[in-house]
Order: C-alpha cells, then sequence, then structure tokens
C-alpha cells in the first residue's frame, strides 16, 4: 500500500449533482441501483472517471439510457469513453453486497438483524461505484425496499417523502435530503426498532421531529439522549446563531460499532454506550459522555456537515472545531466557574495522557497531516483533541465574541462548500483582523503543520532593589518522525503573580501607567522573550499557562513550597490543580529512582513515600470547605501510570505501578478520618441527578471509598469492606454501586468475588453493563501476575464476544491500554496476548485491530527485559504477509 500525499491534491474529474439510490435490502445479497447525474469538472484536464468500489459484484453499467465500455483497475471502476464536453451525464450502475459478511463493519452491514451503515471515511464505495471523496457534494434520493415484518423501520437521510406496501410482504420508504452531501454522510437503517420522539419549535420559530431510535425494550433509556439533544440545539442557536436545517433529526443506536457516533446528515448512527442510560445501568460519566457525544454529533451538522473538508487532511476542519464546540457546550451545562474548570482539567488530562504520548511517539503526525496509508488511523487524539485545542487558542487569541464573528464569517464564506482547514483560520483573522491570531497567522498556522508537542521553558528572576521580576519564557519544539526541525510557535501563555501569601499581585508591566487586572495572556512568538514586571514588593510565585492555554509542556523550577504556595491558594482552579500534579509527579519521580524503596512479597512497599506536607496539602484539600466535591477528587487523583511514564527517558512499568500504588496505599491510611468524612459528607439522597454537583459527590465519595478500602488491605479492617459490600448491594444507583465493587475489586478482598457473581447476576441482560463487569476485571490492579490469566478466563466465559467490538474493548483494551502495570510482564506474556488478539481481530475488523496495535506505541522507551520483548512482539505481527493497511501502517511506523 502506498502513501497518499496531502500535497497530491488536485479537484475531482467529474462532479456527481445528484444520485437517486434504490436498495433491495437483503442480508446476504442487497441490491443496489444507483443513477447519478455527473458532469465533467471543466476546471481540470479531460480524464477519464475512475469510481471507487470495494468488495461489490458489479451486475450492469450505462450511460444516457445504453450500454457503455468500462474496465477496472484495481477496485476502481473505469470510463474512458464518456462524452466531451460539460453536458450532464447519467449514468447507471447496478451492483449487489452481502452485509451479512459484513464484519468490519464499514459501508452497509448487519448487527441484530438490523441494516447500518457506516460510511466515514471510505465506506461508501462499500455500498456502490462512486467518486468516494469529501469534495464530491450530490443530492440524494434514496428508495429503500425491504421485508416489512422483519424490517418495519426504513430510514435514510433527510425527509420521508413517501412509503407504501410491495408485493411479497415487502414494503418501501423514499427518502429526499434537502441538502447536498459528501457519500460519507449518507446513510441508512433499516430493522426492528421503536422511537422515542419529540416534537420541538426552534428559535427560529420552526417545527422539528426528533427522533432516538433504539431496540424494542430500550426505550425507557432514551430519555437522557433526547434530552442531551434538545439542549444541543438550543445551546447551538443561543451561542453561535446555528439553528437546525431538517424537519426531522434521528439518531439510532447499535451495539455493533467500531467508534462512538457518527454524524451523518440527518440520521446520526451511535453506539449504544452514547445513547443508552438509566440511573440503574449507567454511571454518571456515562450521563456525561452521552450528553458530550450527542453534542458532539449534532454540532457535526453544521461544523462538518453544511460546510465538510476538501480531503481527509483537512479531517481537523471539522473534528478539533466540534470537540472544542462540544468541550465549550459540556462547560456551559455544567455551569458554575467550578465545574467548568473540573471539565477543563478532565479535558487536559485526556489531552496529556493520550495525546502527547502519540505526539511523541512514531505516530506523531501534525493536527493537517501530510501523507497516511490508511486514513482511519487519523481518526486520532491530535486530529480531535489537540485539534480542539488549536481551535482553542483562537478562540482566546481573537475573544469570545471575536470567535463568534469569525464563526459567522466563516460560514457566509463557506456554507454548502468542501474547503481547508487554512479556509477557517483566514476566516477568524479576517474577521478579527487586529488580534493576535490576524497579526501572526502564517506563524500561528504551525499549529496545524508541525507535529510534536512543543516545550515551553520559564525561568523567574526578582530583583529586589528594583523590586521587578523578569520572566524569561523560551519554547522549542523535539523532533518528530519527517520533521527535524520546527519553527517557533505563536504560544499564548496566560499568567498571574502570587504573593508569598498567595494573594494574587496586581501586574503592571514595564511599560504600562499603572498596575491593571491581576491575570493576562503573553503571546510568545519568539524562540525567547523576557517580560519583565514593575513595583513587586517581594518575589513572587508565577502561576503560567492558566486554564493550560497552549497544548504545551511547561518546564519551570518550582520550589515544592511554590507548588503548595499554588496548590493552596492559586485563583486559577486549573493551576491550583496542576500544582497538585507536580508535586505528586515529582514525589513518584524521586521514589521510583529511589533504590531504598522496595516491595515485599506481597508486592506492597512498606517504609513512607509520602513527605508529610504533601499529606497536609491533600488533607487540606479534603477539608477545605470552599472547594466542589469533583474538584477534590481531581487533586486527590496522582498522575496516570501512563503519564509518569512519559516524564521518565526509560520506562519500567512494573516500578512505576508499585511506586504508585505505595502512593495510594499511603495516602490512603494516612488521611484515614478524612476519607470517612469526606463519604459521608458526600452522600446525594434524594431522587438520582447526573448533574456535575451531584455527580462531583458521588465521585469523591466512591473515591473515599475505594482509599478505605485500600487501607483496610493493609489494617485488617473488615468495616469498611463490610460497608462497601452493603453498598454495592443497597445502591440507588449505577454509579454508587459500580464504585463500591470497584473498590472492594481494586482493593483485592475477599468479598469482590460474590460481589462480581451478584452484578452479573442482576445485569446479566444489560450488554453495556456487562461491558463495565468485564472491564473492571481485565483493567485491575495486578497482584502477583494474576490479571492476564483472568483476561484470559474472561475470554471463555459464555458473554464474552470478540466480533463485537464494545465487548473486545472491555477485555482487550482494558488489559492492553488501561493496565500497564499487569500487560508489562517480565516474561513478555502480555506483549504476546497483544500480538495474538491483534492478528484475530485483523482477520475481520481491521479498525479495532489497529486501535489495539496503538497499546505498543510506545514500547522503545522501555526498559529491558520489556524492549526486547515488546520488539519482538511487534516484529510478529510485522511479520504476517497478508495484514491490513491498517495494522500494517501502525506496526510498520513502530519499527521505523
Ligand atoms: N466522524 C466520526 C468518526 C468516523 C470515524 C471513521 N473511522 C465521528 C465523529 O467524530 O463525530
Ligand atoms: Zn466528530
Amino acid at each position: 500500500a502506498t502513501a497518499i500525499q496531502r500535497l497530491d491534491y488536485t479537484a475531482p474529474a467529474f462532479w456527481i449533482d445528484t444520485v437517486d439510490l434504490t436498495f433491495d435490502l437483503d442480508p446476504a445479497k442487497t441490491r443496489v441501483l444507483s443513477k447519478m447525474r455527473i458532469r465533467r469538472n471543466m476546471d481540470v484536464p479531460a480524464q477519464p472517471l475512475r469510481l471507487d468500489g470495494e468488495e461489490l459484484n458489479l451486475a450492469r453499467v450505462m450511460v444516457n439510457g445504453g450500454g457503455t465500455s468500462f474496465k477496472m483497475e484495481g477496485s476502481q471502476l473505469v470510463l474512458e469513453n464518456l462524452p466531451e464536453g460539460d453536458a450532464p451525464i447519467d449514468l447507471e450502475i447496478f451492483t449487489t453486497c452481502a452485509p451479512i459478511k459484513n464484519t468490519q463493519l464499514s459501508g452497509l452491514y448487519v448487527s441484530n438483524d438490523t441494516f447500518f451503515t457506516q460510511c466515514e471515511a471510505e465506506g461508501f464505495r462499500r455500498i456502490t461505484y462512486f467518486l468516494d471523496r469529501p469534495d464530491v457534494m450530490a443530492m440524494y434520493t434514496v428508495t429503500l425496499r425491504a421485508n416489512k415484518a422483519q424490517y418495519p423501520v426504513l430510514l435514510s437521510n433527510g425527509n420521508l417523502v413517501d412509503s407504501g406496501e410491495l408485493e411479497d410482504g415487502r414494503h418501501f420508504a423514499k427518502w429526499v435530503d434537502p441538502h447536498k452531501k459528501p457519500s460519507y454522510l449518507f446513510a441508512l437503517v433499516a430493522g426492528k426498532l421503536v422511537a422515542r420522539e419529540q416534537q420541538i419549535r426552534s428559535r427560529a420559530g420552526n417545527n422539528h421531529l426528533l427522533q432516538v431510535f433504539v431496540r424494542p425494550g430500550d426505550l425507557e433509556k432514551t430519555e437522557h439522549a433526547m434530552n442531551s439533544l434538545m439542549a444541543s440545539i438550543a445551546w447551538d442557536e443561543a451561542r453561535f446563531g446555528l439553528s437546525l436545517d431538517l424537519d426531522r433529526f434521528m439518531i439510532v443506536a447499535t451495539s455493533d460499532f467500531n467508534m462512538g457516533a457518527m454524524e451523518n446528515k440527518g440520521l446520526n448512527i451511535f453506539n449504544t454506550k452514547y445513547v443508552l442510560a438509566s440511573q440503574s445501568t449507567a454511571t454518571d460519566v456515562d450521563f456525561a459522555n452521552i450528553e458530550s457525544v450527542v453534542g458532539h454529533e449534532y454540532f457535526h451538522n453544521w461544523t462538518g456537515d453544511r460546510v465538510t473538508c476538501r480531503d481527509w487532511f483537512q479531517l481537523s476542519l471539522k473534528e478539533g472545531l466540534t470537540v472544542f464546540r462540544d468541550q465549550e457546550f459540556s462547560m456551559d451545562m455544567a455551569g458554575s466557574t467550578s465545574a467548568r474548570a473540573v471539565k477543563r482539567i478532565e479535558d487536559v488530562r485526556v489531552l496529556r495522557t493520550v495525546q502527547f504520548p502519540e505526539d511523541a511517539g512514531p505516530m506523531a503526525h501534525p493536527v493537517r497531516p501530510d501523507s497516511y496509508v490508511e486514513i482511519n488511523n487519523f481518526y486520532t487524539v491530535t486530529i480531535y483533541e489537540k485539534g480542539a485545542e488549536v481551535v482553542r487558542m483562537q478562540h482566546n487569541l481573537v475573544g469570545r465574541e471575536g470567535f463568534a464573528k469569525g464563526m459567522k464569517l466563516y460560514f457566509e464564506r463557506h456554507d454548502g462548500q468542501a474547503v481547508t482547514c487554512d479556509d477557517f483560520v483566514q476566516a477568524m483573522a479576517d474577521a478579527n483582523p487586529e488580534s493576535p491570531l490576524a497579526q501572526n497567522l502564517e506563524q500561528f498556522k504551525r499549529w496545524y503543520s508541525q507535529a510534536g508537542t512543543p516545550r515551553v521553558a520559564a525561568q523567574g528572576r526578582y530583583d529586589a532593589d528594583a523590586r521587578t521580576y523578569t520572566l524569561a519564557l523560551s519554547q522549542s519544539c523535539p523532533a518528530t518522525p519527517g520533521q527535524g526541525d520546527k519553527q517557533p510557535f505563536v504560544i499564548p501563555v496566560t499568567l498571574g503573580l502570587l504573593g508569598a501569601d498567595g494573594s494574587a499581585l496586581p501586574l503592571q508591566q514595564q511599560g504600562d501607567a499603572h498596575a491593571g487586572g491581576t491575570e493576562r495572556t503573553i503571546v510568545l512568538t519568539e524562540p525567547r522573550m523576557e517580560i519583565t514586571f514593575v513595583n513587586v514588593d517581594s518575589a513572587p510565585v508565577p502561576s503560567l499557562l492558566r486554564g493550560f492555554s497552549a497544548p504545551v509542556v511547561l518546564e519551570c523550577e518550582f520550589s515544592d513550597a511554590d507548588l503548595l504556595n499554588l496548590l493552596a491558594h492559586d485563583g486559577d482552579p486549573f493551576n491550583r490543580w496542576e500544582a497538585g500534579q507536580r508535586l505528586g509527579l515529582r514525589i513518584a519521580l524521586g521514589a521510583i529512582a529511589n533504590p531504598g524503596v522496595t516491595a515485599n512479597a506481597q508486592g506492597d512497599v512498606e517504609q513512607s513515600v509520602l513527605p508529610a506536607s504533601f499529606v497536609q496539602a491533600m488533607r487540606d484539600v479534603l477539608r477545605n470547605p470552599s472547594l466542589d466535591a469533583a474538584f477534590k477528587e481531581l487533586v486527590l487523583t496522582l498522575p496516570s501510570e501512563g503519564y509518569i511514564a512519559e516524564q521518565m527517558d526509560e520506562v519500567d512499568p512494573q516500578r512505576i505501578h508499585t511506586v504508585r500504588e505505595a502512593m495510594r496505599a499511603e495516602l490512603a491510611a494516612s488521611l484515614h478520618e478524612d476519607w470517612i468524612q469526606a463519604f459521608e459528607d458526600n452522600q446525594t439522597p434524594g431522587a438520582y441527578s447526573p448533574d456535575a454537583t451531584s455527580a462531583g459527590r458521588r465521585a469523591l465519595a466512591g473515591h473515599a471509598l475505594n482509599m478505605l478500602c485500600l487501607a483496610a488491605r493493609r489494617s485488617g479492617d473488615t468495616l469498611w469492606p463490610g460497608k462497601t459490600y452493603q453498598r454495592f448491594k443497597d445502591a440507588g444507583n449505577m454509579t454508587d454501586r459500580f464504585s463500591a465493587l470497584a473498590a472492594l475489586v481494586n482493593s483485592g478482598h475477599e468479598l469482590a468475588r460474590p460481589a462480581l457473581e451478584r452484578f452479573h447476576a442482576l445485569f446479566k441482560d444489560e450488554d453495556l453493563v456487562v461491558d463495565k463487569w468485564f472491564a473492571l476485571q481485565a483493567g485491575t490492579s495486578d497482584r502477583n501476575g494474576n490479571i492476564l490469566p483472568a483476561v484470559r478466563e474472561l475470554m471463555k466465559h459464555p458473554d464474552f464476544q470478540l466480533k463485537n467490538p464494545n465487548r473486545a474493548r472491555s477485555v482487550i483494551f482494558s488489559y492492553c491500554n488501561a493496565n500497564p502495570g499487569a500487560f508489562h510482564r517480565a516474561d513478555g506474556a502480555g506483549y504476546a496476548y497483544w500480538a495474538d488478539r491483534v492478528l484475530e481481530l485483523d482477520g475481520f475488523n481491521p479498525q479495532v485491530a489497529s486501535r489495539l496495535a496503538r497499546a505498543m506505541d510506545r514500547w522503545r522507551k522501555l526498559a529491558e527485559p520489556y524492549r526486547a520483548l515488546a520488539r519482538a512482539a511487534i516484529e510478529r505481527v510485522a511479520a504476517k504477509p497478508d495484514l491490513s493497511n491498517d495494522v500494517r501502517e501502525v506496526v510498520t511506523r513502530a519499527l521505523a
């Protein structure tokens, strides 16, 4: 397979103006008749028409009602003798395909006797021959025909214009989409489904029908998704003036889906995980995820569907922007300043624990990549989450109002078009000509073209005589594959200064007439710059990169006292949390490097690893009445094993696990009374509500229970494990029930076994809950190397199904991706398991296999013996001759 290059883009040789599709749906042999009206693109030299197709049986091709010559080149259908000139040409293609055999879940497939499609990025070519590229936008008419008893519901994009009976128990439905769209936004669904319906009237005064389709029996679990959809519609109108442009907006849930959800125009298709929720089956995190994914897909209706991508290198145009929009939506829904900060911290945590490693590893790529082998490999945290950070920086550089103006101009210019990342930034800059974005536009765009996480080094110098404080900021960016030297970025650094007593100091830069405010944003454009603050009475503590104002690594030599000051007093909640993380990280790295810190035969470290000042600071946070529970929970959560690993040159994952567990155990024991208090203070009696405040209380109570069970493990206390089991049994919602179960499982308590059995018995008919049950066991702390054998046993469980992506992820990914202490074994058995699963999955679902392949991205950082064993496992995968392009690209880059 050859790499596709961004700079090779050329406009299509033909346009497809309209397409009229007729489907005779049959799992074994579905017939697809496609009637297209096409015309030559006279702006490019005349060429043959090359239509993409994959795994199709071609029965007939007709041009302007008559036969035509054609040939196959690879999987493309090539028509060389089409009429010349710009007159419209009628092209008719008749093909068949076999949805039941489609295990890749790309194109048209069957799940639970229901037909679904997934066309992004290149699935439409698995349905019919087409110009399957996002810059070819057509008007679609779709007729679905199927057996009525088996497939009573027939859905496609747009409006239902006709339906009725056919002979032999069949029926039909005809859909017309009023908007032109690229093929990747096409969708159809056919099966036995029921819908929750809601009529709404928009701000603009139009009526719309909203529907959430699920399998019969799941209807009562759709209320939250429907509420989230209504909230999304209202939010986009209020915040951006963007209204729903369809009479009908449908969401359909399927339990077989490769990713989260898909924004097909007017017919979103969702993984059940992001639709179905009830208080007894879904946790607060599930509720929040549903709100955010429903929002995300809905927001794509404008950012993605109305304005789409010219080519797939521009993917972040729609994904980065839409993630930014869904993050803002979730923050606005959360309400309070504190709840917004909690969401921001969670988002940054994802960025730093998943995207930063990607940006430092073999798959590193710019937000707008330059080449790819398999586009499905580039639906990454870089395109999505870093892309969102790049949009967020623009938002901060032009301001909230300026950003709204930029969005307006973007739609004025590009509605109905397929455009590039450059077009977006240009609109933002043109709408805000005075902004630092417009003034540094070309340099700012390096965020799109250069991969790697920039580092910003900050050094402060206090001059007591002059009463000045000078901050030197410098930037650099490490090399990434194919990009040796990097040019400076435009880096907004939002900062403040704290006095020794923690007070926020008024800021007066050299040259300012007087002090103004306690926070400002410095835009770093040079490799190095200095800024001086005057009238500073004593050495301040700098609070830098507030709110995580740029996706960079900040290097600053804080003393422990500085960090304790920031943790206790910083007015910026993000940096307050960050100070605690830096302290925890510093302790972890010190203990890891300290040969005196050793574990006993049970894997437990007996000596103290936490300085008293840290324990006290954590106690102060827990006891602080002015902090919200959700924020406390984040502060009390130590940096993850993966995040710690990223800070080291050579990684021993077992060692990291041992030390982090020792830190947790010590926090559990030293703060015992405070955990009890936190647990008791954060009960949420009364009716269940997944709002941010209640969810935060449950999160802290659950964390406390976890710590109390962990402490019991060493102290032999039986009271708290007993109480935890009782809570597990009596809980009125899944959040409390599952956190109690997890506390027992994670502490390795003997009550875990009966609790797990009881949990399975209670929820054996709830797929999404069974996924949780699997994931908890595969992801739990390893003691004595017992997790891998347990994982192998789980795969033999009658409920385990490798072909179902959610279930495969719940066991295999929870082990390989989310449980480093168990996965990285000195005998290499974890890696061998990984290689076997990658190969096995690749046999039928390359997209899922390729995601799993990414689990080894950071193998070069591993210490021996892990490193050599990891290489051998990757080489074993790479040695298979008939790997998919997906997995081939990942392992080739890993070994390069
Ligand atoms: N746009 C889809 C992702 C499609 C992934 C294809 N492999 C979902 C989303 O980002 O909203
Ligand atoms: Zn998206």
